[in-house]
């Protein structure tokens, strides 16, 4: 429930080993943490306690099952989540002074800039359909997950992953939330999402959601029932400049999770569109605006 999320975030702003991480910002944090939240009785886990753009996170969703991993179609629908990456790449090897907005325009704008600039590398939609075998094919991880959970519920060996060690050092950003596993029992579905690297105020909300969406997502195409949705937590950190939305946050109570419809089922898992995302009964509090590191 979110109340767990709210204690495990007041847990590591007060305790939480304070140290300087990659991005410069700051953290504090804690290892290994577990949350868990039902999804058999049609609810979704998005936060309440602050206003999460959850069109904004089916839509990335959407995107990673496109195999994409270029920004363009993210900015042509107005979503900004992942522009700072390529962003920030564009203005170190050009010394282009260049805001944000004007970059997406170019991005927009000219193929061969979105093309030259856009990509953040075989991140995670690259692994997820078309992850390289090394024979010069790829394997279709998902399409596979699929094929396994209707022919061989019992296993447990539903697993699919980013975390391709030989592609890492060509990644924008390493996977974060990068190990996805899967069970079957009584005919339902549950998930475990491993995240080695968790922005608890930001990034959290729209894991989590995703997570919950994509097993939605699978369980109708598999025709089984939603079960339980477990998300594990390896580095589960704040960011030093994240302590106003911490307070605010705290502050305020948790409203019940909204429902969650999937509105058509379509032929496969890749076929859903972002109108088949339907949510009702969210009625948060209001938005906490953060920034991003980098
Ligand atoms: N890096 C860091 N530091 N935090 C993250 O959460 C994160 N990600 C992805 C990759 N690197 C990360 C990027 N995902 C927002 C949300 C998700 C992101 C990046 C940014 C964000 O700014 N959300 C705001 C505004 C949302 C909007 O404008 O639609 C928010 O209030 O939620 C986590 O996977």
């Amino acid at each position: 429930a979110e109340q767990d999320y709210l204690d495990l975030m007041r847990r590591v702003w007060r305790e939480g080993d304070e140290r300087i991480d990659r991005t410069g910002v700051g953290t504090r944090a804690l290892f290994g943490a577990t949350l868990r939240f039902d999804l058999s009785d049609g609810t979704v886990p998005i936060l309440t306690t602050k206003r999460v753009f959850w069109k904004t996170a089916v839509r990335e969703l959407l995107w990673f099952l496109t195999g994409d991993t270029n920004i363009r179609p993210l900015v042509a629908q107005g979503v900004h989540i992942w522009t700072d990456w390529p962003l920030d790449r564009f203005r170190r090897e050009t010394g282009e002074a260049i805001d944000r907005d004007a970059f997406e325009a170019r991005i927009l704008a000219d193929d061969g800039f979105a093309a030259r600039w856009g990509d953040l590398g075989p991140v995670y939609g690259r692994q997820w359909v078309a992850w390289p075998d090394g024979k010069g094919g790829t394997i279709n991880q998902i399409a596979a997950l699929v094929d396994g959970l209707r022919r061989n519920p019992a296993s447990r060996r539903h697993i699919f992953t980013g975390w391709n060690v030989a592609d890492l050092d060509r990644m924008a950003l390493p996977p974060c939330h990068m190990t996805y596993q899967y069970q079957v029992a009584d005919g339902r579905l549950s998930g475990i999402l491993y995240q080695r690297s968790c922005d608890l105020g930001l990034g959290f909300a729209f894991n989590i959601f995703e997570a919950a969406l994509l097993l939605r997502m699978l369980a109708q195409i598999c025709d089984l029932e939603p079960g339980e949705i477990v998300w594990m937590g390896g580095d589960v950190h704040v960011y030093l400049n994240h302590g106003h939305l911490v307070e605010e946050q705290l502050a305020r109570t948790p409203r019940p999770f909204p429902r969650l419809d999937l509105a058509r089922r379509p032929d496969t898992i890749f076929d859903y569109r972002f109108e088949d995302v339907v949510v009702t009964g969210y009625d948060p509090h209001p938005a906490i605006a953060a920034p991003v590191a980098v």
